[in-house]
């Protein structure tokens, strides 16, 4: 969704591609948060927050006792405007107006709450030097006195699809259904060869286990140590910048629908003890990137994030593959091959802008059980403390965390994939497609000649190798299509 609230959009480093949000229609059956039991409200749910006496329209019309809308009659000239497009024009506005308007009605009072209108907010006048106060509205007065609040109020009879769809995905539990299916490969002590070959070759995930057991940062990576270490330094999370302890204050305190996420790229660089606390697991030691040196685009992360926290549907960059190791928590993982398009997301043809649901909950809630019947089902698992996950090139992936999480991510290039990195980056609108480096145009020429210097005649062989595999399959196709004479219903295999 395009709009003024959203352009400090939130996307984790690691993608850059333009993302859009679209709030969809509300397909679930939903009646009155305080007696549905078909979603469970997670025990913290703010009970003072507005949201929370927001209905679905669809009440509305059930309602015993019918009666108007609070929103229609309060909204003024505002009203023909549907609430995505309201909340767009509130976002144009500066703070104090924001707060001025909210005294105008009681339908003002409740859409001008709405707390990613305040987020902006915050995050544009302190970017990452806030308190979190519970709320991003709370946080903002806090540090405005001046600005008094409208008393809070509790009203009702105000539906709107939007508003409560919102305060429902930052409210909610999981449920167990969509955690239950683990259809993933689980892998221990493979050897390196078997992993290129049934996994990497054929570009398969895995979960590979017991592969990082020696990492200290596995024993040591715990809230305190990486305080210590990381004093006085500041981590990417979102469009900001911020230390440890102010985002785990905030982590700690945070029920939104899309919380902020640290996703941070030069975590060694700033904190070398984090960077001496792992090593890559010995299936991905391959890495190609490496000849570019300085120049290479970014290549790993640390992630950190609170239950609820975590990556919307994406294709890695670069069409590089990754390897995503967790060090504390738990995730949940849904991918689907280069080839199936997840449902509710759409990428643009020339594959620079991607729209999806607004945010992960959201597409569980509304598109997660529309899989159910593909024939193509997507892999899925939860992967804990110690375990690794590999995400083949061009894969679509969500992930979203089940508790306070940290990890460590690195995508990386070998000869598996060489061949398609740099035909990703010899696209013609490659300025927008590649990601991690301020060059993007050069990065093809850049590489492929860096590369040619370190192993002279890779790129020849591997194209070759590759012309030979497409001939093979070729000529074994054509084999079957003239044994099976689809045309005449001729000669038919019998096993
Ligand atoms: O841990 C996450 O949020 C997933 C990050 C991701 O998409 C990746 O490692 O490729
Ligand atoms: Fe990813």
């Amino acid at each position: 969704m395009p709009g003024a609230f959203h352009s400090l959009r939130l996307l984790p480093l690691k993608r850059r591609r333009k993302c859009k949000r679209r709030r969809s229609r509300i397909r679930s059956k939903f009646s009155n948060p305080s007696s549905d039991r078909s979603f469970r409200l997670k025990t913290s749910a703010a009970s003072l927050d507005i949201g929370r006496f927001v209905q679905p329209l669809g009440n509305l019309f059930l309602s015993s006792s019918p009666c108007a809308n609070l929103r229609d009659a309060g909204l003024g000239a505002l009203r023909p405007l549907p609430d995505d497009l309201l909340l767009d024009v509130l976002g144009l506005l500066p703070a104090r107006d924001l707060a001025a308007l909210s005294a105008a009605s009681k339908a003002l009072y409740v859409v001008a709450a709405h707390d990613p209108l305040w987020r902006a907010h915050v995050l544009a006048e302190l970017g990452g030097a806030f308190d979190f106060a519970g709320s991003w509205r709370a946080t903002y007065i806090g540090r405005r006195a001046r600005l008094v609040p409208p008393r809070a109020l509790k009203i009702r009879g105000f539906y709107s699809d939007y508003l409560f769809q919102s305060w429902l995905c930052a409210n909610m539990e999981m449920r167990h259904e969509w955690l239950a299916r683990d259809n993933i490969e689980r892998r221990r002590g493979m050897s390196v060869e078997r992993f290129i070959a049934e996994m990497e070759e054929p570009n398969r995930p895995v979960l590979l286990e017991g592969c990082i057991d020696s990492w200290p940062a596995l024993q040591k990576w715990g809230r305190d140590y990486l305080l210590e270490v990381s004093a006085g330094k500041e981590f990417a999370v979102g469009p900001v910048s911020m230390t440890l302890d102010r985002y785990f204050r905030y982590a700690d305190n945070v029920q939104e629908e899309r919380p902020l996420y640290l996703f941070d790229a030069k975590f060694a660089e700033k904190v070398p003890e984090m960077g001496r606390d792992y090593e890559v697991p010995v299936y991905f030691r391959e890495d190609l990137f490496s000849v570019l040196g300085e120049e290479r685009p970014d290549y790993r992360w640390v992630i950190i994030g609170p239950a609820g926290s975590g990556s919307s549907f994406h294709v890695d960059p670069n069409s590089t593959s990754a390897w995503n190791a967790i060090i504390k928590g738990a995730k949940k993982w849904v991918m689907f091959p280069p080839e199936v398009v997840p449902p509710g997301v759409h990428p643009s043809a020339d594959g620079a802008e991607v729209t999806s649901p607004v945010s992960i909950m959201e597409w569980f809630m509304n598109f997660y059980s529309a899989c159910k019947t593909w024939e193509k089902r997507p892999i899925e698992c939860v992967c804990r403390a110690g375990e690794v996950v590999f995400v083949p090139n061009g894969w679509w992936h969500l992930v979203i965390n089940l508790e306070e999480s940290i990890a460590i991510t690195q995508n990386y290039v070998s000869r598996r994939n060489l061949l398609n990195v740099l035909d990703f980056l010899k696209k013609p609108n490659a300025s927008e497609l590649v990601s991690g480096t301020k060059d993007r145009v050069n990065l093809h020429d850049k590489f492929r000649g860096a590369i040619e210097a370190a192993h002279p005649g890779i790129i020849n062989q591997l194209e070759l190798e590759a012309q030979q595999k497409a001939a093979a399959k070729k000529k074994k196709a054509s084999f079957w299509e003239s044994a099976v004479d689809a045309n005449n219903g001729g000669f038919k295999f019998s096993f």
